[in-house]
């Protein structure tokens, strides 16, 4: 059985859509990061970084959103979530996975939860202008195209969590104009189950 530690709209959420679109047997353990339950000695058990998500397995935990989503692809090659391994696509997946992890997702985390000596005015703008300048790419790429790739797969749905970021807490309002990427958004949560995920969790954020 698969089961993913996950912070309603954080980046696990991805994994969520991931397992969702998979088809695999799983269950969701929420974890409450306002209530610093991801830094509990029973979570840090599962994920000593506390951190999600985190996907317990058969054969032990995985961590880290770029190894969890090409994993979850592989268990269900029937739903084609990726391109398979070995081919150019594969690595073009690859890349874009750790495009976002190391690019996109550092840089909105720095401007929306900056880290101790970082929570200035001059820090949270050099990372609002790195995450503006990420997203800019992506919307030139996706100038003309519905997915990262050439088909739907788990980019899609990695880069859809970062995308809802944009009316987070130090961002609202502070993006340019992406076209291209409201779009894509509102495409990829038209697919069934993923808008009823974001407002289940949205309701479970509120409490926080
Ligand atoms: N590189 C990791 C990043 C994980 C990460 O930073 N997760 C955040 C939520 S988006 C978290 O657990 N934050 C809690 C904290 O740092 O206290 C991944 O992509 O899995």
């Amino acid at each position: 059985m698969l089961r993913l530690h996950h912070a309603p709209l954080a980046c696990s959420l991805a994994s969520r859509f991931a397992l969702a679109e998979s088809g695999l047997p799983h269950e969701v353990a929420f974890v409450r990061t306002w209530r610093d339950e991801h830094k509990t000695d029973a979570y840090r058990r599962i994920n000593p970084r506390g951190k999600v998500p985190a996907l317990e397995t058969d054969h032990g935990v995985i961590t880290e959103s770029t190894a969890i989503l090409p994993f979850i692809a592989d268990l269900a090659p029937d739903k084609a979530l990726l391109p398979p391994a070995g081919t150019f696509e594969r690595a073009q997946a690859q890349s874009w996975l750790s495009f976002l992890s190391s690019t996109l997702h550092a840089s909105l985390a720095a401007a929306m939860f900056p880290a101790p000596g970082c929570d200035n005015d001059v820090a949270r703008e050099a990372a609002i202008q790195r995450a503006a300048a990420a997203f800019q790419e992506i919307e030139q790429h996706l100038d003309g195209r519905d997915h990262l790739l050439g088909a739907f797969s788990v980019c899609d749905l990695y880069l859809l969590v970062f995308s809802l970021w944009r009316v987070g807490p130090g961002l609202a309002g502070r993006l340019p104009p992406l076209p291209n990427l409201d779009r894509f958004q509102q495409i990829h949560l038209a697919r069934p189950g993923l808008a009823a995920m974001v407002g289940e969790e949205m309701k479970l954020r509120s409490e926080a």
